[in-house]
């Protein structure tokens, strides 16, 4: 199995080059479920440890369905396939120009929830537009053990967020083990009031005069995202448009937990929600053949 490494803002991404599992035609929903449900095996054996790290998202390069698409690909991490990923399309992007398949200009990809545009400016520097997003709940209050009432936004970006703004703790880095444990116990209340987020965001306010705040973003994996997640910034995008609070057009930069930063902005969607841009970097890391050793005795991953 071909792979290439690289990372976003310090969040991991594994494209899959060859070797994957034949996931059949048709849309890529459906490829996607059949990922999920067929091939639990494979997703340990790529995204988790040993063969892969804690946080790492993998992108499945795949047939795209609309043939303007300059790729298709489904992403996991080590517990979910995910809609979409918007640090994993720069990371991608950033990916097709290492391998000479893509050159700087504007693409599309092919994602499970629909096709994403993709501005290339340099070899590390990606805009990608997102599909529609939009706020789904506002202001759903659930209660946490250990934490009291806990009030957030329930949204989708491509993946559905409970986002909590004000965070109930502050979002340092030397909170991470604590924001973790929260982000855990708010999803699973969050679950229990009927609601199926897959991550869940802290807000914190902004750490200088240039950015809108600093985000902890927790993954399906219960691993945080290093960077400020791309679809949670979208779904965040659609609460705050949503709210008022920023004009169409108008450009933030949004900082993740360890201080990496995208640059975001929205423009009105066909269907009353927002079409993000997330502008970030991405650097490639590593090529390399993935070897299944059937004598290997953690060839599947560790279990969860
Ligand atoms: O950037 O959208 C994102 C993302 C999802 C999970 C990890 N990163």
């Amino acid at each position: 199995m071909h792979v290439i490494d690289s990372h976003t803002g310090g969040e991991p991404t594994r494209v899959i080059l060859s070797g994957g599992p034949d996931l059949g035609s048709g849309p890529l929903a459906d490829r996607a479920r059949r990922l999920a449900e067929d091939h639990a095996d494979f997703i340990r054996a790529v995204a988790a440890e040993p063969r892969g790290q804690v946080a790492m998202v993998c992108a499945l390069l795949v047939e795209p369905v609309d043939p303007g698409c300059a790729a298709g690909v489904i992403y996991f991490d080590a517990a979910e396939v995910l809609g979409m990923c918007g640090h994993g399309t720069i990371g991608l992007a950033v990916t097709l120009v290492h391998m000479g398949r893509i050159a700087p200009g504007t693409h599309r990809i092919d994602t499970p929830v629909g096709p994403v545009g993709v501005v290339l400016h340099d070899a590390h520097t990606v805009t990608v537009t997102n599909v529609e997003s939009r706020r789904i709940t506002a202001g759903l209050t659930v209660d946490v053990p250990g934490l009291g009432p806990v009030t957030g936004d329930v949204a989708y970006g491509g993946n559905l967020f409970f986002i909590v703004d004000p965070s109930p703790l502050p979002v340092d880095p030397a909170n991470i083990r604590a924001l973790t444990d929260a982000g855990i116990a708010v999803r699973a209340a969050v679950h229990a009031a009927g609601s199926p987020v897959d991550h869940v965001i802290f807000h914190g306010p902004a750490v200088s005069e240039t950015d809108h705040g600093r985000s902890f973003v927790l993954c399906p994996d219960d691993a945080y995202d290093r960077s400020p997640c791309g679809t949670g910034c979208s779904a965040r995008l659609a609460c705050l448009a949503a709210d008022g609070k920023l004009a169409e057009g108008t450009e933030i930069v949004q900082h993740s937990i360890i201080g990496s930063s995208y640059r975001l902005s929205w423009r009105p969607g066909p269907t009353g929600g927002v079409i993000p841009s997330i502008t970030g970097q991405a650097h490639v890391m590593a090529e390399a053949t993935l070897i299944f050793d059937p004598a290997d005795p953690f060839r599947d991953g560790i279990p969860a």
